[in-house]
């Protein structure tokens, strides 16, 4: 099978999911890092300049096979499912990652349209607020859903959905957004706990090495 993963070089949770489930597999494919500026052209035209379709003028996109699979959900239960990171017969299991990776989005889609929207009149000034009131909230949730729930404690246990939780809350406590404190993550105990399983495995920080830019800033979970 030939697969290709098409994503801006950044270790954004969306493309991260479905390429560390593939590294994490050992299964090969095609790690496609375009530039700002063929994100730019894709977004006007749904062709990269190498000539990859990106169906809903979006990415990551998952190419199987020249087929163009988008949707960060569907490529990263499809790369899961490849690796051993997402229950083929477990359907209770596999609805409760879906719920996550679905909150992980939730969460990234609130931030975006808070950028896009709200920040062409207000600017960053509100981005603490904006953490307060709407987005930590979002969290706690998902803290009480993780909390009151043993599918994903256990230490020796990992599906997409630590990945995913790994990523985004890497990137939310990373300080790269500007207005959004950085010790949070410490105050949401079972999130916290995933975060540190997560980095401290022994093909993450593989991952790590291979592709992050030495300068990359990690999340702050403790
Ligand atoms: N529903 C898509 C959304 C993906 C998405 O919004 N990707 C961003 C980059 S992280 C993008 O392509 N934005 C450009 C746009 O929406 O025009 C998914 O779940 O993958």
């Amino acid at each position: 099978m030939d697969l290709k993963i098409i994503y801006v070089n950044t270790p954004f949770w969306r493309a991260e999911v479905p390429r560390i489930s593939l590294f994490y597999g050992s299964i090969d494919y095609e790690d496609i890092r375009i530039s700002r500026e063929d994100f730019l052209s894709a977004k006007m035209n749904g062709f990269t300049k190498s000539g990859h379709c990106l169906p809903l003028r979006q990415i990551p996109v998952l190419i199987i096979n020249n087929y163009s699979l988008t949707q960060t959900g569907a490529m990263s239960r499809y790369c899961g499912k490849l690796s051993g990171l997402y229950p083929k017969n477990d359907e209770l299991l596999a609805a409760k990652i879906d719920q996550i990776i679905d909150i992980c989005t939730d969460m990234t889609v609130l931030f975006s349209n808070y950028r896009k929207n709200i920040e062409t009149t207000i600017k960053h000034n509100k981005r603490k607020e904006f953490f307060d009131n709407i987005i930590i909230k979002k969290m706690k949730l998902l803290e009480k859903i993780l909390l009151n729930d043993s599918s994903f404690k256990d230490p020796k246990v990992l599906s997409i959905a630590e990945i995913a939780i790994w990523r985004i809350f890497g990137w939310f406590s990373s300080g790269l957004i500007e207005g959004f404190p950085t010790n949070f993550v410490k105050e949401l105990k079972t999130i916290q706990m995933i975060c540190l399983k997560v980095e401290n495995l022994d093909f993450i920080k593989k991952w790590i090495n291979k592709t992050y830019h030495p300068d990359y800033v990690r999340g702050n979970y403790k």
